[in-house]
């Protein structure tokens, strides 16, 4: 009996410190594309001697940092570290090696690393190096921490939810002047999570100020501009690109841009058409993970946007809040092209939260 408390006890712990690797990984949140927030904990009889995360693609990973923290008290410690280890030459060295060279006993590992140059080959590295190597203590927490990360990896594209708000009575809400005013403090947060986000040019033609992360210091995503309206890409009013992200406009409007748009620092991609490949592509190519199309404002603008995403499968996760409001119907309903598709469209692995200010409803789409 007394045998089988000490093991449950070790595994407890292991998800307690698994759990603060995921804590300690959260704080580089929107700051490390194309990489993964990763954290790492380095434990001595049962004491933590050493923290660290992954701050920005292109400095030192997570086990650097608190083998540096740990100093010589790494030796024979575990470590914790949300990710796979990696066993390869990077911008940064492989963190195989440093744990090695700092002789710990064991690594308990989150979960492995979908990025195929790594995959697999950290764990054994460490086995091959006599070190103990535990894999998937709180693998789904791990998972979830690195959505956007794990499904550019997987799929090439970067992650790409849908968002947008009902009031009470199930109508679409383009709160901006339709009956809510403000997504309140849970919206300011979400943006922090995204490396981009796209918004309607309506932003622009209704003077309002375009979204952003609130709090001091949060990550501010990429705006990526839907302009379909060509009457009005030379009015975009000055002050719009206000805060302290950069702004891009996606146009099929073919008319020459003002040049307060430019001294405005607002780049301006012109297309034949406006369309979800060229927007990802972009953004992959800019080494960001995740995209959220954010559907507020001139609905008329995602129509196509929206039946593209969920035709190719490049939407698969839906976060609808419920604001708590009640208004007249919004026409046209951006998601009506759903309903042209298959009937049974089901959501998957729902989540819910609940705040004063709204009902979030998260969910799956697979197709
Ligand atoms: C880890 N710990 O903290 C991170 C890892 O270009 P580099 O050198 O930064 O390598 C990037 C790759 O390393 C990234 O794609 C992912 O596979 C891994 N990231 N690995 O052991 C970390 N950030
Ligand atoms: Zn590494």
């Amino acid at each position: 009996f007394g045998v089988l408390c000490a093991a449950s006890n070790e595994e407890n712990d292991d998800g307690f410190y698994m759990r603060r690797c995921v804590e300690l990984a959260r704080k580089a949140v929107g700051y490390t594309s194309p990489n993964p927030l990763v954290g790492c904990v380095i434990v001595k009889d049962g004491i933590v001697v050493g923290e660290g995360f992954h701050p920005k693609a292109g400095q030192p990973h997570a086990e650097v940092f608190a083998l540096r923290d740990a100093g010589d008290l790494a030796h024979s410690a575990t470590a914790y570290v949300s990710l796979e280890p990696c066993n390869h030459f990077g911008r940064t060295p492989p963190c195989t090696e440093a744990l090695i060279k700092a002789k710990v006993s064991k690594v308990v590992v989150g979960m492995v690393d979908p990025n195929p140059i790594v995959a697999f080959k950290g764990v054994e590295r460490l086995r091959d190096a006599g070190i103990e190597v535990v894999v998937g203590v709180e693998e789904e927490l791990c998972k979830s921490l690195n959505e956007p990360y794990i499904h550019r990896m997987l799929t090439g594209k970067p992650f790409l939810p849908l968002r947008y708000s009902l009031s009470v009575n199930g109508n679409f809400l383009d709160l901006l002047g339709n009956g809510a005013t403000d997504c309140g403090g849970y919206y300011s947060r979400l943006l922090q999570e995204y490396d981009a986000v796209v918004i309607s040019s309506s932003f622009f033609t209704e003077k309002l100020k375009v979204p952003a992360s609130q709090e001091p210091g949060a990550n501010q995503p990429i705006r990526i501009v839907i302009h379909k309206d060509p009457s009005s890409l030379n009015q975009i009013p000055p002050g719009m690109n206000d805060f302290t992200g950069k702004m891009i406009i996606f146009t099929d409007n073919k008319a020459e841009t003002a040049p307060e748009v430019a001294q405005q620092g607002i780049e301006t991609v012109a297309l034949d058409h406006i369309n979800l490949d060229v927007i990802l592509d972009y953004c992959n190519s800019q080494g960001l993970c995740s995209v959220l199309l954010d559907i507020r404002g001139s609905f008329g603008e995602f129509e196509e946007l929206v039946k593209e995403g969920i035709k190719k499968n490049y939407i698969n996760k839906f976060i609808t809040e419920i604001l708590p409001v009640w208004n007249r119907r919004s026409e046209p309903d951006p998601l009506q092209t759903l309903k042209s598709l298959e009937q049974g469209v089901k959501l998957l692995n729902l989540k819910s939260k609940a705040s004063e200010q709204s009902v979030v409803i998260e969910g799956y789409f697979k197709c």
